[in-house]
This record gives structure tokens, sequence and C-alpha cells, in this order.
């Protein structure tokens, strides 16, 4: 008798969705660049998380991390700013379309040397966005010259020595009023998977500074962002795992060495302690600890900070439900009475 054999199908997810309608072009970066890794993540992230693609706006500054979002999720809104001006892009698409789910990319040299203006303000609005920077502490789109967050005493190919201090982007963020914010490695594949799920369930300005080993200006011996660095340094906070609401397991964990934090859509991050007395929804204390950590020289990373009750952005400015891009004319342009009325008033 003769049997017949089906091969499966690619796996879908709950919007019947395969990987590879997250996936985007090929990439242009070095082999074993750190971003490439960063937007493999993203991709699994968005793929697992169940989101539409056509939901999400993806933006971008200049730099090879900025070109990264030609590489991943190919069917999404994409702009490519201005070098440090992405967040004003970023603020200007949300306010448009509250419905859309904002992916900022962005380079340590886009974010805090010539964007950092524009970065300060991105963080003190809790925008939903989430605000990811490669870091890999020079631009290596103009050759590797150091940017704002290499480190003290780090050193570059040619032998120079950075002799500046550098901007902790995350201290930065908590200080100015980001409400999740952690820093991970493009190596540190777990790490990085969870927490950007969890990312995905938050809505406010999530705030990711993720180390991204830059292979051809930034490897080397006496850097502080190369993956040797990193794996010989790497001092996690947590080990983070993340339940999606719509998966609904109940896995126990213990209060007592655990932390566990609801996210705005029912999902729960879970963040097993490493450091007992470290408490992430404690603002003072993260930035106490970040700035401990540069006095001990730790490459420290995890979840430092999140604030599932703050308002965002869009709630604080009243935003109609329904989008201002969808909103019919008729409504987003008063009549003339209505402007003769508002004259009236101003009599
Ligand atoms: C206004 C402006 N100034 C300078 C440049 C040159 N430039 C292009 S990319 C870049 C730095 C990119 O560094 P980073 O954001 O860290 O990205 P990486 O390439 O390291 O991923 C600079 C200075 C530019 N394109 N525009
Ligand atoms: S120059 Fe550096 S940052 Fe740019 S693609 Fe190559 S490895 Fe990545
Ligand atoms: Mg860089």
């Amino acid at each position: 008798m003769a049997t017949t054999t089906s091969t499966p199908g690619p796996k879908t997810n709950r919007i019947g969705l395969a990987v590879i309608d997250y996936k985007g072009g090929r990439t242009t970066l070095c082999a074993g660049c750190g971003h490439n890794a960063i937007s493999e993540r993203i991709i699994d992230a968005m793929f697992e998380m169940g989101v539409p693609p056509e939901r999400v706006a993806k933006l971008s500054g200049i730099g090879c991390s900025s070109k990264s979002p030609a590489y991943f999720m190919g069917r999404s809104h994409s702009f490519n700013a201005v070098h440090g001006r992405m967040p004003s892009v970023a603020t200007g698409a949300m306010l448009a379309n509250r419905n859309l789910l904002a992916l900022g990319v962005s380079g340590d040299g886009d974010t805090a040397s010539i964007g950092v203006g524009q970065f300060v303000h991105l963080m003190r609005r809790n925008l939903p966005i989430i605000y990811i920077i490669d870091d890999n502490g020079v631009y290596g789109l103009t050759k590797g010259q150091f940017s704002a967050t290499a480190d003290l005493g780090s050193k570059l190919k040619t032998g120079v020595i950075n002799d500046l201090p550098p901007i902790d982007t995350c201290a930065m963020a908590i200080t100015l009023g980001a409400t999740f914010v952690g820093r991970s490695f493009s190596g540190d594949k777990k790490q990085l998977h969870s927490m950007m799920k969890a990312a995905i369930a938050h809505r406010g300005t999530v705030m990711l500074d993720i180390v991204s080993p830059c292979v051809t200006f930034n490897d080397h011996e006496g850097s502080t962002k190369s993956y040797k660095y990193m794996k010989d340094h790497d001092e996690p906070l947590q080990e983070i795992s993340f339940v999606p609401a719509f998966e609904e397991i109940d896995v126990e964990y213990d209060p007592g060495t655990s932390i566990e934090v609801t996210m705005h859509d029912g999902s729960k991050l879970r963040l097993r302690k490493l450091e007992e007395d470290y408490d992430p929804t404690d603002r003072i204390k993260a930035i106490t600890r970040l700035h401990e950590a540069h006095e001990k020289g730790e490459a420290l990373t995890g979840v430092f900070y999140v604030n599932t009750k703050a308002p965002n952005f869009i709630e604080m400015l009243n935003m109609t439900d329904e989008p201002l891009a969808t909103l019919p004319e008729s409504v987003v342009r008063p009549g003339r009475e209505v402007l003769e009325q508002v004259m009236e008033e101003l009599r």
C-alpha cells in the first residue's frame, strides 16, 4: 500500500504568521557585528509576541546601527531620520497614530553624542516607544572614533586612550523619567530575548542600552565593549523570564528570591534576584546602583528600573482614542462657525 508523507508547514504564531514574515533585507553590516544579533532578537520577540508587522513603525537616525532596521521586519513602516534626530520624528509619528508600536534603533553616537539633546527630551516624556541603543562605544560608520559612551581608559586600535568619562544612558534615562530601563549584551541571547518581549508589553518609554561589539573597530584588547570583555565582565542583576498574557502558564515563583512585575497587558516579567536586595521598582536605588557600578568598573546588565504606573505621553496629552491620522476631516478641521466662536471668546 502506498503511503503519503506530508511535510510540516512553517511554525506560525498566534496571528498565523511565520518567522519569515518578520524578516527584512539581507544585512550589509560586517559579519559578526553585534547589531545583526540585536536584529535577530527583535525578529524573534516580535514573532513570538504575535505583533502584526504593519503595526510597527521602525525609526532610526544615522550609523551602522541606524541602518539595521532595513534588515528586519520588511513589512513594517520605516523612517531613517537625520543623525541624532530620530526622537522628534518618533514623537510626531506616535502623536499622529497612537495605535502604532514605535521601535527606535539608534547608536551610541546617534544617541549620546550628536543626538543627546533630542534623547533627553524623549526620555522625560514617557512616550510609548521601545528605544534601543546598539552600543559599541564608537562611531562605527565613520571608522571607529570614540563616542560619548566609551569608558574612561578604553583604548582604540590606534592606541589612543579615552580620557573622558562616559555618559551612562541608562542612569540618564531613569533620572529623566523613562519607565522601563535595562542594559544587555548582544551576545547574551537569553537575557536579551526576554527583555525584548517585556519591552513589547510595556506602554511607556523603554530604553534598552545593548552592548553590541563593533568587530571592525572596537573588538580588540583594551576595549571595554568587545566580545571578550563583556564575556569576562558581564554581571547580570537578575535572571529574566517573561510570560506573555496570552500564554497563561503559571509557573510557581518564590517572592523571596524573585520579583514579579505585571505589565500593562497582563504579561508577567519575572526577575530572579541575583543581587539579594535589588528592587527594580526603586528609582533612586537604581540610579545609585548604576553609579556604584561605574565606581567599581562593573559591566552591569539586567532590568534596572520598571514603572508600570506612570501615565504615558499620549495619556498626559489626553489624545482622542481614535488616532489623529484616521479621524475624518470633518472632525480635525473645524468649520467657520467654530472658528468664529473661538474668535468671539478671545475678543
Ligand atoms: C549631521 C551629521 N553629522 C555627522 C555625520 C557623520 N556620521 C555618520 S554616522 C556617525 C556616527 C555613528 O555612530 P553610532 O551612532 O554610534 O553608530 P554605529 O555606526 O557605531 O552603529 C557620524 C558621526 C552625519 N551623517 N550627519
Ligand atoms: S563597522 Fe562596526 S558597527 Fe559598522 S557594521 Fe562593521 S562591525 Fe558593525
Ligand atoms: Mg556606535
